[in-house]
């Protein structure tokens, strides 16, 4: 891999070589990789920053704020609300979506972020990151929160940005997967593979195992035949992974294959699950399957999910298409009985 490719020239290249983007997309993706660096070197800081601890308020999921998640959310509307390529932005941290001030040009797209996915890592120094969702605003003068509420199918590029040993970025605009890692002499995110591929079948699998009395059936069944091991129905060990940051779990996975469950539980069973679909689930499924892997909620591919509130939960299975798959079909063979 020529190690001279800049996130920049790799862009420039995709709009200008193979008119795979619209330079006002590509001007979002550059933009959005400008304010992860700066999200990156904040989370660099540490306690010499004095960014760490909680800021002492709750977010719409009624979750307390960590100042960094607060950081993380003004460093990404201030650097996208000027640029005239977006009308409006939706954030994990923010109840209502924030429509880009009338002194600023509007274009047209939406943006929409998870800021600082994993942050109950921040303080313990653990991995966390940035995820991302882009998606075409519909036809018309004024931005609404019905305009964000497309199913992930209709995204047109995602990612998100993992920091830690190194900050890597990680993109799709719907062309197969590609990994950046930033290069901190130069202060530029350098092109360190493209292509990347799921293999489909796996001996690791990522689960919050303290939750397994919660769990139903299909979930404790695969659970189950995974750690019977190679006694057991499926021949083999596994592993497990848990780093309860998505970000990391799903950044190992695109690298190495493995399966990452967030399923639905009875602590919560009016919830359909813990994670986000607008900008948590789609942007992750959209990226593992053009890696060659494979996410549902349990039951249908998350791409497909129609929203129907910008902060909705979902059920998350996703990763080797061979395991995913197999989940599934746990899932239907319960469904029919
Ligand atoms: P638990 C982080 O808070 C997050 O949203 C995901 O990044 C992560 O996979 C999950 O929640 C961890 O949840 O219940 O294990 O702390």
């Amino acid at each position: 891999m020529a190690k001279s490719i800049s996130l920049t020239r790799y862009l420039v290249e995709q709009q200008r070589v193979d008119g795979l983007i619209p330079a006002q997309l590509r001007l979002l993706l550059e933009v959005v990789a400008r304010a992860c660096k700066s999200i990156s070197h904040s989370v660099n800081k540490g306690a010499l920053g004095e960014v760490l601890g909680s800021a002492g308020s709750e977010n719409v999921q009624g979750e307390i704020q960590k100042k960094l998640d607060i950081i993380a959310n003004e460093v990404l509307i201030e650097a996208n609300e000027w640029g005239g390529h977006l009308a409006a932005m939706a954030s994990e941290e923010m109840d209502e979506i924030y429509q880009v001030p009338n002194r600023y040009p509007r274009g047209e797209y939406l943006l929409l972020f998870d800021p600082l996915d994993g942050s109950s890592n921040i303080d313990v120094n653990v991995s966390i990151g940035t995820i991302f969702s882009v998606l075409l605003k519909p036809e018309g003068v004024d931005v609404l929160e019905k305009d964000f509420l497309q199913a992930g199918h209709k995204q047109v590029a995602a990612g998100y940005c993992v920091y830690g040993p190194q900050t890597t970025l990680v993109l799709t605009v719907g062309h197969g997967v590609a990994m950046f890692t930033l290069d901190r002499e130069q202060g530029s995110f350098m092109l360190t593979q493209e292509d990347l591929r799921i293999p489909e079948d796996t001996q690791e699998f990522a689960i919050n195992m303290s939750n397994m009395r919660h769990w139903d059936a299909p979930t404790k069944r695969y659970i189950d035949e995974c750690l019977q091991g190679r006694e057991g129905p499926r021949g083999k060990d596994f592993n497990m992974r848990w780093i309860a940051s998505m970000v990391a779990d799903v950044h190992r996975i695109l690298t190495r294959g493995g399966v990452f469950m967030y399923p639905w539980d009875k602590r919560e069973p009016g919830k359909a699950g813990k994670l986000r679909l607008m900008y948590e689930a789609n942007p992750m499924a959209w990226l593992v399957e053009q890696a060659g892997g494979a996410a549902t909620d349990g039951q249908q591919r998350i791409l497909d999910i129609a929203p129907e509130q910008l902060h909705q939960r979902v059920s998350v299975v996703l990763g080797s298409k061979n395991e995913v798959d197999r989940v599934t079909q746990y899932y239907a063979q319960t469904a029919a009985k």
